[in-house]
């Protein structure tokens, strides 16, 4: 008798901790039939086990055994009774008409939307955007921009070198230190005319301070045809930064020199009582023309590169380029 009752105590308990466990009217359903069901539950073996007891023990296991199956019913009534009152509750306490939880939407970054602005600034003048890439070699960065060898801005100081020679190329790898990158690449796949700008990052060990970052961007622009002169780059520079940065905007152009333009200027933007140099800009040097291919005594071009976060910062009045890469959002959000 004892192997009965405590067959009937397994049952019990097992019974018991199922129906506890179950979180939903489904699985309460899985239980009963596992447990209480008439055909194949695990009751009817119980069931069976009171037909093996001896005549003087049977009153006893019958008891037992009924107050066991009235134990686990019970038991799967209050659990789906409190369930489905759980259910109406929380159905209660829902107010439709309180505000939702609005979901907090990220912005573009600032130098982000300087860039998407003057991507369909230059389109309306009639620039094509085109891409170039990052890590560039010696030829584009350098050679075919006629920058000597000797040139001190060709020393590894001043330069990301990745690599001194990578798999499949023809020398050494760098992070490209301007956009200029890309007249060259521009160059030698198309012939004239050309009309295009680049917008991209570029890098340099640069001592970072308000205004340098050794990771920021340029807008390169290129145009080349027959009879391109001087008075046309400082007409589209001029109205380029009328229309980004308002029309009181004062820039000033000064002679300078860059090896693949000549002549060259750096153009500055009015700041307050001083100027900011917003870029480097010239007629394209002869010998970079025949680095690529072109001839020039058929077409002359101009080309310019502009620092795109000094642009942003002017537009923003935000005196200080770090802030825009500290990722601090009480910041970024304010622009
Ligand atoms: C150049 O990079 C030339 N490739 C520009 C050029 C293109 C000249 C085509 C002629 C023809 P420069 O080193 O001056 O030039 O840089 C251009 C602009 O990038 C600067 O005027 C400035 O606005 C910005 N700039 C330069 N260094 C930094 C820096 N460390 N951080 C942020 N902006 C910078």
């Amino acid at each position: 008798m004892m192997d009965i009752l405590q067959a009937f105590d397994e049952y019990e308990s097992a019974a018991l901790a199922a129906i506890d466990a179950t979180t939903s009217p489904e699985q309460l359903e899985q239980v009963r039939v596992e447990y209480l069901g008439q055909k194949k539950g695990k009751l009817r073996d119980l069931q069976s086990l009171i037909g093996k007891a001896s005549k003087e023990e049977k009153p006893a296991v019958g008891k037992r055994f009924n107050e066991v199956r009235t134990r686990v019913g019970s038991r799967l009534e209050t659990q789906l009774t409190s369930m489905t009152s759980r259910k109406s509750a929380r159905e209660a306490s829902f107010d439709v008409t309180l505000p939702g939880i609005v979901p907090r939407l990220g912005t573009l970054h600032p130098v982000t939307k300087t860039i998407v602005q003057f991507r369909e600034l230059m389109g309306r003048f009639g620039f094509e955007v085109v891409e170039g890439p990052e890590l560039e070699d010696e030829r584009h960065n350098f050679e075919a921009l006629n920058i000597p060898d000797d040139h001190p801005a060709r020393d590894p100081l001043d330069n990301f070198y990745i690599a001194t020679a990578a798999a499949g190329s023809d020398g050494p790898v760098l992070l490209r230190s301007q956009t200029s990158t890309v007249q060259i690449r521009t160059m030698e796949q198309q012939p004239p005319p050309i009309r295009i700008v680049s917008l991209g990052r570029v890098y340099r060990p640069d001592a970072v301070d308000r205004t340098h970052s050794c990771m920021f961007h340029q807008m390169e622009g290129l145009m080349v045809d027959r009879h391109v002169t001087m008075a046309h780059l400082k007409t589209l520079l001029t109205l380029f930064a009328r229309a980004f940065l308002g029309p009181d905007v004062k820039i000033r152009f000064r002679p300078s020199f860059f090896p693949f333009t000549e002549p060259s200027v750096e153009v500055d933007m009015k700041w307050g009582d001083s100027w900011m140099e917003i870029g480097g800009a010239g007629m394209v040097d002869t010998n970079v023309f025949r680095a690529v291919g072109y001839d020039p005594e058929e077409v002359t071009g101009f080309a310019f590169g502009l620092g795109i976060e000094r642009f942003c910062m002017k537009h923003f009045e935000v005196d200080d380029i770090r802030r825009f890469y500290e990722n601090d959002v009480r910041f970024l959000s304010q622009l």
